[in-house]
This record gives C-alpha cells, structure tokens and sequence, in this order.
C-alpha cells in the first residue's frame, strides 16, 4: 500500500511539473536534453562494443507505436502506447550489460522514461505530446546507437517541426510520415541516416 501511494505521489508530482513548466516546456527542457544527448551516445560507440538487441527491442516497438499515433494525430493511441514504453523499460534485463552499457541505459532510460510518462498523461494534448516525442526520439537515437536494434531504422529529419527548429524522429520504414506535422504536412521530411 505504502509503495501505491508513493507512486500516485510521483504521478502527482511529475503532472505537476509539467503543468507548470507548460510555457517554458519548448525551450528548457529541449536545451538540457540536447547536451545530454550527445555524450552517452559518443561514450557508448567508443567503449562498448557489444551490441545488445533483445534488451531494447519491446522498447523500440512501443516508440514507433507512438510515432504512429502522432503521425495519426491520434493523442489516446500515442498515450497508451506511451504506458506501454513506460512498462517496457522496468523490464529490461540489464544482468548481461557491460558496465559502459548499464550507465548509458541508466543516462537515457530515466529520461526516456520520463518522456513516455508526459506523453501517456496528455492523451489530449497532440502538441504537448509531440514536445515529448522530440526528446524521446533523441533518447532512442542514442539507445540504438549504443546497443543496436534488430531492426533496421531510419533517422528521418524534418527542418519545419519544431516551430521550425527542425527535429528527427525514428521510423522502421522509408515511407515518410511525419510525427510532428501529422496529417496536415505528413509526408514532410528527408531521411538522414539508416542504422543497422
Ligand atoms: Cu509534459
């Protein structure tokens, strides 16, 4: 008992915040995510060799669940498939990680975690959600650069999401339908990167 009010406090908490942060929540958080970003990914190719896919292969499917979902302008979907992710990341395995590789996933799942959590708590809210969806997509761009994917996925980039910012999402197919525009603009965008 003690342990479901904690984590209703923890909800509580986590809505709270990004209430609060409602106007600021395009730039801060965007910011701080960006320089995050960088380092566990360049770490990860330099010193952990060993590719990874099962552990992060539930997680991977959840996300182009909620890629699919916003690029439907469907909030509920994207939300569901958020909890989804949000679950899936307190069941990876990390027993077989190599110490390079538990802390990436400690740097990137705890970020990710708490992205999936803002989309699965905002099914009407599409543009929040997408605020979201962009620092997920970087959190999952470095996961996959860090422990592969068994699937083969595409880095696409579209430079008028974002307010015009730009912003990548990931996609297991070349078809292009854009997450962020959704399907007022859905095929805006130009693939940057396949990664195997
Ligand atoms: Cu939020």
């Amino acid at each position: 008992m003690k342990k479901i009010i904690f984590m209703f406090a923890i909800a509580a908490t986590t809505l709270a915040s990004c209430n609060s942060t409602g106007n600021k929540s395009t730039g801060t958080p965007n910011e701080s995510n960006g320089t995050q970003a960088s380092s566990p990914t360049d770490n990860a190719k330099t010193t952990s060799g060993v590719k990874n896919t099962s552990a992060t292969k539930k997680i991977i499917s959840q996300y182009l669940h909620i890629k699919d979902a916003l690029a439907n302008d469907n909030g509920k979907d994207a939300a569901s498939a958020a909890k989804a992710f949000d679950e899936a990341t307190g069941t990876v395995d990390i027993s077989s990680f190599n110490a390079d590789q538990k802390k990436t996933w400690v740097d990137i799942s705890a970020d990710a975690k708490e992205m999936a959590e803002h989309i699965g708590a905002n099914p009407g809210k599409l543009e929040h959600q997408r605020e979201h969806f962009l620092m997920l997509s970087k959190d999952i761009y470095d996961l996959v650069k860090a422990f592969g994917s068994e699937q083969v996925l595409y880095k696409i980039f579209d430079s008028m999401a974002n307010d015009g910012k730009g912003a990548f999402w990931l996609s297991e197919t070349k078809e292009i339908k854009n997450p962020y525009m959704g399907k007022a603009m859905s095929g805006s965008g130009t693939i940057q990167e396949e990664i195997k």
